[in-house]
């Protein structure tokens, strides 16, 4: 397979270590996923023949049988479950699952996000995981790099995370990343606990699914490397109904980009 990477900004502080070998601790927000999680859960226990990995299901709230399923877990498998009581939204969700997924982490591992919905393949968990090894702090599952493909999603979806690559790419200094949008993404967990200790709280803000943008936007401020990975969408997996309402996220994109224009970047070096 091939990949392509596209460095997003040189690597400012020499000391930081590249290596990781590592356990890849798997964040999946997950709002009413029961019918999705037992595949996607059997599908990484077959991944995690090979690789450490412990995964965080965070159930927001979901008024079906999420939690438990998340709780009966799948084989040997390592599975966390965080919950919250009433639902919060994405981005409450991922941040509870990096918080959880930090507190755990050690110096070599990284941190995976993921959907719960099974249209992610963690075949690619290996894949982001030779990526930070090899010297990126964050990779990305691209639908936008050669051997990428979301022909599996409907139109309007193609059409919102096409349009949104598009503005962002042309709206932002945040140079090689095609697909700001994609919800399956590895972080080094250093880089997240530097940007954690910075932000606290305030790391993800976004209620809804901008926050994969924001947390990049935030991120880009560690002047982390970057590098993207070919992600074939498995949107004919997918179970139940999409959660993603067009025109509040295309509003959510808008006001992100306005925000980001008008705030400083922090003074301090991260
Ligand atoms: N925790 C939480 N997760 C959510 C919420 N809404 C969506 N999700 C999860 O976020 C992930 C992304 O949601 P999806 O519906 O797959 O959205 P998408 O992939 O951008 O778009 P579609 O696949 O077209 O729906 C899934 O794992 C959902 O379960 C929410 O309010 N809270
Ligand atoms: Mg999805």
């Amino acid at each position: 397979m091939s990949v392509e990477k596209t460095v997003l900004a040189t690597r400012t502080e020499p000391e930081r270590n590249a290596k990781t070998g590592g356990r890849a601790h798997v964040v999946l927000p997950a709002f009413n996923e029961e019918a999705a999680l037992p595949a996607l859960l059997r599908r990484i226990a077959d991944v995690a023949l090979t690789e450490q990995i412990t995964v965080w299901v965070v159930d927001d709230g979901s008024s079906d049988r999420s939690a438990a399923v998340a709780e009966s877990g799948f084989g040997g498998l390592e599975v966390r479950v965080v919950r919250h009581p009433v639902n919060l939204g994405l981005g409450r969700a991922v941040l509870s699952g990096l918080r959880a997924a930090l507190k755990e982490s050690g110096p070599d591992d990284i941190v995976v996000v993921m959907d719960a919905d099974d249209t992610h393949d963690p075949g690619l968990i290996s894949l982001l995981q030779a990526e930070i090894a090899t010297g990126s702090d964050v990779a990305i599952c691209s639908r936008f790099v050669p051997g990428g493909d979301d022909r599996t999603a409907p139109v309007f979806r193609r059409l919102l995370s096409r349009g949104a690559a598009r503005l962002f790419r042309h709206a932002l200094a945040v140079d090689g990343v095609r697909d700001f949008t994609s919800g399956y993404r590895a972080y080094r967990a250093t880089l997240l606990t530097r940007a954690s200790g910075h932000w606290g709280e305030r790391l993800i803000e976004e209620q809804g699914f901008a926050c994969m943008v924001e947390l990049l936007l935030k991120l880009r401020h560690c002047h982390p490397v970057i590098t993207e990975i070919p992600l074939a969408l498995h949107y004919d997996r997918k179970q139940g109904p999409s959660k993603l309402k067009l025109r509040r996220t295309i509003l959510q994109y808008v006001k992100l980009l306005a925000r980001d224009r008008l705030s400083p970047a922090p003074f301090r070096k991260l």
